[in-house]
């Protein structure tokens, strides 16, 4: 079961949102293009309350950007991204979401941060995205999306870690920060992620 999870392709993620990655609207077509390829299209949706731990704005004093340390843990502050039910919230409008058979949101608990589709920043509480997966028998899991060194990078690394094959898509992905994007994909390598172009899907 050739499985595709589509992570966080949504407007404030886009160029003119709130917490923008650079040329996040680029992936668009390559994702559509690319979704009938697979045997079942899965999707994640960062989906966070108004009063969520991770934005600046609930921290008096603090900036977007900073590092702080929540519960021992670090966390940075980001500009409020992805509030629950707002335009910010939707995924672009241009993606092709026909086939997908289910969408897993994350970061919905106002105390902690999920960069990962499959469990949040403590590794406290599951998304049951593992358990869906190994239900529908899938072996092979590609991963693409937003932001390829923050959310797309966790998720991929977690998915590995539950033990499917993984292929990180390239350029089905966009960074916040190229430099450790370069830095990540040694890592994900070593780990024997394969990294791959959607062309060779
Ligand atoms: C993301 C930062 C905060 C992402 C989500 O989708 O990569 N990054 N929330
Ligand atoms: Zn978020």
């Amino acid at each position: 079961m050739k499985t595709l999870l589509i992570i966080d392709v949504q407007n404030d993620f886009m160029p003119g949102g709130s917490l923008a990655v650079p040329d996040g609207d680029k992936i668009v077509p390559v994702i559509n293009n690319i979704q009938h390829k697979f045997d079942l299209v899965v999707a994640a949706q960062d989906w966070h309350p108004q009063d969520h731990v991770s934005f600046a704005s609930n921290h008096a004093g603090k900036s977007h950007f900073d590092e702080i340390e929540i519960h021992g843990k670090p966390q940075t502050l980001w500009p409020d991204h992805c509030v629950q039910g707002t335009e910010g919230a939707k995924f672009h409008k241009d993606l092709d979401t026909q086939r997908w058979e289910a969408i897993f949101r994350k970061g919905t608990d106002k105390e902690i941060d999920s960069y990962s589709a499959f469990y949040d920043n403590g590794h406290l509480k599951s998304t049951g995205l593992t358990g869906y997966l190994k239900e529908k028998g899938v072996s092979q899991l590609f991963l693409c999306g937003l932001a390829a060194d923050i959310c797309v990078y966790f998720s991929t690394y977690d998915a590995f870690k539950e033990g499917f094959a993984c292929f990180f898509i390239e350029d089905a992905s966009q960074p916040l920060d190229p430099n450790k994007h370069e830095e990540l994909k040694k890592k994900m390598e070593y780990l024997g992620i394969q990294i791959i172009s959607s062309e060779d899907i």
